[in-house]
Parts: structure tokens; sequence; C-alpha cells
């Protein structure tokens, strides 16, 4: 069993991106599955091309992709990505896409096909926050969510995988008022036990009333 797990380089303005520096702190193995770690640049198409690459030469079984969500207090699993790029700032290339498809020949939408809410449950149990997320943004993480479960449904079908985004750390919010943060070792704690929680589902997630009202 291989997962690959990858991170995101920093972006608008930050000097670190938490998803890299806790994929990079992550054991080589989780439960006899390899682990391998990869960073990937916030930079629109060009993010889905190096995955594409990384999966083509690793075959991994399952693919996690973390991002961060500033401004999140949790860690969340994300359930779908959408078929959008709408950026409200310019990519590390200066992309500035606005309302435009990533693929023309993809379906609107694309689910996770990881057990989601078997991961949330199995962070929580260990005392770290977690919820499902509904929405990946617009951005690069929802552009790279898109291109993971794109290339499942085009090109690797028996490849699982989702997006976790994550929060910032302390250090990124000292000048952020009312800003909230998660210590990186939690949250490097927090995306072993979601793989974990992958290996211990292999097939159907967990009932569990995880939705959300507005
Ligand atoms: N977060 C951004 C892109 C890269 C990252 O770490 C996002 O949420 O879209």
């Amino acid at each position: 069993m291989k997962i690959l797990v990858t991170g995101f380089t920093p972006f608008g303005g930050e000097a670190i991106n938490p998803s890299f520096e806790a994929v990079k702190a992550l054991p080589d193995k989780i439960d006899q599955a390899e682990i391998i770690t990869l960073e990937i640049p916030t930079v629109f198409h060009e993010s889905i091309e190096i995955l594409d690459e990384a999966i083509a030469v690793n075959q991994p079984d399952i693919v996690i992709c973390v991002g961060q969500a500033g401004g999140r207090f949790d860690i969340t699993i994300e359930r779908v990505a959408i078929n959008i790029d709408d950026a409200r700032i310019a990519d590390n290339k200066e992309n500035h896409p606005i309302d435009e498809p990533i693929f023309s020949d993809g379906q609107p939408a694309y689910f996770a096909n990881v057990p989601i809410k078997a991961m949330v449950e199995k962070i929580k149990g260990a005392g770290i926050p977690a919820s499902v997320s509904n929405s990946a943004g617009t951005f690069v993480c929802n552009h790279l969510m898109y291109g993971l479960m794109y290339l499942i449904d085009k090109k690797y079908p028996t490849v699982r995988g989702t997006f976790i985004h994550v929060p910032f750390i302390p250090m990124q919010v000292v000048d952020k008022y009312n800003s909230p943060s998660m210590e990186l070792s939690l949250i490097t704690k927090a995306l072993s036990l979601a793989i974990q929680a992958a290996l211990e589902n292999p097939t159907d997630d967990i009932k569990a009333a995880l939705g959300t009202l507005c």
C-alpha cells in the first residue's frame, strides 16, 4: 500500500505553508503503508501537472492533498471539488483566473472517494477538532482537488483520494487579530489519523450525522 500526501508552497504573503510543514513531518510508514510526500506549487494547472506526474511515477493507492485554510479553526476533510477557478488573489505565478472551468471535459463536480466521515471521527476521537467541509473554495486547493478527482475518473480508476484543509499554525497569526490557529504537531497527528481511517475503511464510509445546516 502506498499513500501520496502533498502540501503546498507558501502563498498570499505567508512565509510558510502549514500544509507542507505538516506533511513533511509525517512518518515514512503508517500501519504498514508507505508514505510518499511531495510539495506542490500554489499555481493553477502546474499543480495538477505535477500531481499527475507523481501519481504516474509512484502508483499510489491513496492520494491525500493538503492545503492551508487560513481562518478555519479545525481540520476540514473536503467532500467535493467543483469545476471552476475563481481567484480572489493571484497565484504564485500571477495567474488570476475568474470564472474559468478547470477541465472543459470534466464533470461539474467530483466527490472525494475516501471515507471522509471516518476520517473526521478518527481525528475528533484523538481530541483534535475536525469536520466535513462541503467547499474547498475556488482557488488552487479546489483546483488541485478537482484535478485529482478528474485524473482518478479519467486515468487512475483504482486510486482513492481527497483534500484536507488545515488551519494556520500559531506563528502565522501573531499579528493577525482574532485569527484561529492549530499547533503544527497536532496538524501532523490529524493527517496520520486521517490516513489510518482511510486504511481501516477501504470500501464504505461510516454512517454519521456530520452534515451542516445553513
Ligand atoms: N491553500 C490555498 C491554495 C494553497 C493552499 O495551501 C487554497 O485554499 O486554495
